[in-house]
């Protein structure tokens, strides 16, 4: 069945599900989707106009967790989720906190303030920035080190869904010029390193580049 994931490839949502197709050695097409411009018809992808959708023959779907899952269940291997229900549990939570704590400031504050914002001629808010890294990101990041300083990956004892959602974000934390404090939070700095070593990583981060340089320099103008 021919597998189409809409998005945006600079998205950290879009990317936890190419990264989880690209783990899983599936093929698929990318059609771009500007989230906020999107086509007329693309509510009947996503009702929330939100990218990534996933189109699997008669199958759509929305939200990057939703897709994720799916993805496991219906082409099982390599696994990206823990088998040990506890364990499962565990991938699953570190993935929400990922999405819906650490994604307002690394992606909707940092991200959005230090990249979209400008492109479209506006200034960044340096207040609500500093909000995000002195304020909020810190015990998000405390929560991340704590799991990290004990084991390699977040749940179980391989590379999961929760660890791409997490390096996800902090790719978009990176376009906004910020990274990990690595002398605060070391654990998390060496995972993001060790996820982004794996092949799966560097492909769909090198195909990323080309819109990475495009808006970076229509930011800049
Ligand atoms: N929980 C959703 C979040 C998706 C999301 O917020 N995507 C952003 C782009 S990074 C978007 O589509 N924003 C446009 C909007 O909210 O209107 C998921 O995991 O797919």
């Amino acid at each position: 069945m021919a597998l189409t994931l809409y998005g945006a490839l600079i998205s950290p949502f879009v990317r936890k599900v190419r990264l989880a197709l690209t783990e899983k050695g599936l093929a698929h097409e990318v059609v771009h989707i500007d989230p906020f411009n999107p086509p007329a018809d693309y509510p009947q992808l996503n009702p929330l106009k939100r990218i990534p959708a996933l189109v699997d023959g008669d199958l759509t779907l929305a939200d990057s967790a939703v897709i994720c899952d799916y993805l496991e269940q219906r082409y099982p291997q390599p696994a990206l989720y823990p088998v040990d229900p506890a364990e499962r549990a565990r991938a699953l939570w570190y993935e929400k906190l990922a999405d819906y704590e650490v994604a307002p400031w690394s992606t909707f504050t940092v991200f959005r303030q230090r990249v979209l914002l400008p492109l479209k001629g506006q200034s960044p808010d340096e207040d609500a920035i500093q909000k995000a890294l002195n304020e909020r990101l810190p015990p998000l990041f405390d929560l991340f080190e704590a799991r990290l300083a004990q084991q390699s990956w977040l749940a179980g004892n391989a590379l999961s869904v929760a660890d791409l959602a997490i390096t996800c974000q902090l790719v978009n934390f990176g376009y906004g010029q910020e990274q990990v404090d690595a002398a605060r939070w070391p654990a998390l700095a060496a995972h993001g390193e060790r996820v982004r070593a794996r092949a799966s990583f560097v492909t769909v981060f090198s195909e990323e580049q080309a819109l990475v340089a495009k808006l970076m320099a229509a930011r800049a103008r």
